[in-house]
């Protein structure tokens, strides 16, 4: 089997967005120039592991909302003890409303591989350039690799949001995603609804609230479990991941999500949070 890559222009309501279509057999992925972040993946025709808000834009600097952003490098609100001017940042950093560049390509007989660059001439806190780069291999599985070989203080994370509908053999509506159940979390996660450091008896999680934690030492593989199939996400160089579900009335505050866009999506995320100074290698591979 060979793959194939091709330059298109346009995704979903995105008509005019600059992306790359890496096929291999059945298998479809796409990944937007801007801010280098995948926004389908179809493992067979018709079966999308990812979600996208019809609402998202890419205009006006912003941030594409759904697919798989890259947060880099910092995750959330930048941290005032570490970088310069923190108030003035955006949240989650400086790559999502960047166009990347090509940096290499592949159609090799065991899998299709594309990988973006992107420098930055300068950061908050580094007065050198810095180039990151996003490699994406597709065979039967997805796997995303977040690389910056610089030994820089920087946090990262892969944004992944994951589409409600191909797990479960229902309609997609509120009762729907409390269904799935999340495993390889762990027992210890900083609680960003309620400000506290929490405890839990196993990894698990449910979801059927407003939903935001950072959990500590996550394990290699976690899984989003429904009634018709499970996904599987391996990850490795991460210290924490991160489960994100807005909910009803801050799905409603989104100009860019539906009002019941909550429904649709679980983010489960793979994040290195540490500052010490060092390179980065942040990997997610992903199965249905
Ligand atoms: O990863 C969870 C989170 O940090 C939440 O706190 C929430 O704000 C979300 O990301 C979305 O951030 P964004 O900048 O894309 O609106």
């Amino acid at each position: 089997m060979t793959g194939m890559i091709t330059e298109q222009t346009g995704f979903a309501h995105l008509s005019d967005l600059p992306c790359w279509q890496l096929r291999f057999g059945d298998a479809c992925a796409v990944i937007s120039s801007y801010g280098a972040q995948v926004l389908s993946y179809q493992p067979k025709p018709e079966q999308e592991v990812l979600w996208l808000s019809p609402l998202s834009s890419w205009h006006q600097q912003q941030a594409i909302r759904g697919g798989i952003p890259i947060c880099w490098p910092w995750f959330g609100p930048a941290d005032a003890n570490i970088l310069p001017d923190a108030a003035t940042q955006p949240g989650h950093g400086l790559v999502r409303n960047r166009l990347w560049q090509l940096h290499h390509k592949a159609e090799l007989e065991s899998a299709t591989q594309l990988t973006l660059k992107v420098t930055l001439d300068t950061l908050p806190h580094i007065a050198s350039p810095v180039t990151l780069y996003l490699q994406l291999t597709l065979s039967n599985t997805l796997t995303i690799e977040l690389r910056c070989d610089a030994p820089i203080a920087q946090q990262a994370a892969l944004h992944s949001y994951f589409a409600i509908a191909p797990l479960m053999a229902s309609t997609v509506g509120s009762e729907t995603i409390q269904q799935i159940q999340i495993q390889g979390l762990s027992q210890s996660y900083m609680d960003k609804v309620s400000g506290q450091p929490t405890q839990q008896a196993n990894d698990h999680a449910h979801i059927d609230s407003e939903t935001d934690r950072v959990y500590r030492q996550p394990a290699a593989e976690m899984k989003l479990i429904g009634d018709k199939h499970s996904l599987t996400l391996n990850q490795a160089g991460q210290d924490h991941a991160v489960l994100w579900n807005p909910w009803q009335q801050k799905s409603q505050a989104m100009p860019d999500m539906p009002d019941d866009g909550y429904q649709h999506f679980i983010c489960l995320e793979t994040a290195r949070l540490h500052w010490q100074p060092m390179p980065l290698l942040l990997k997610q591979q992903i199965r249905l």
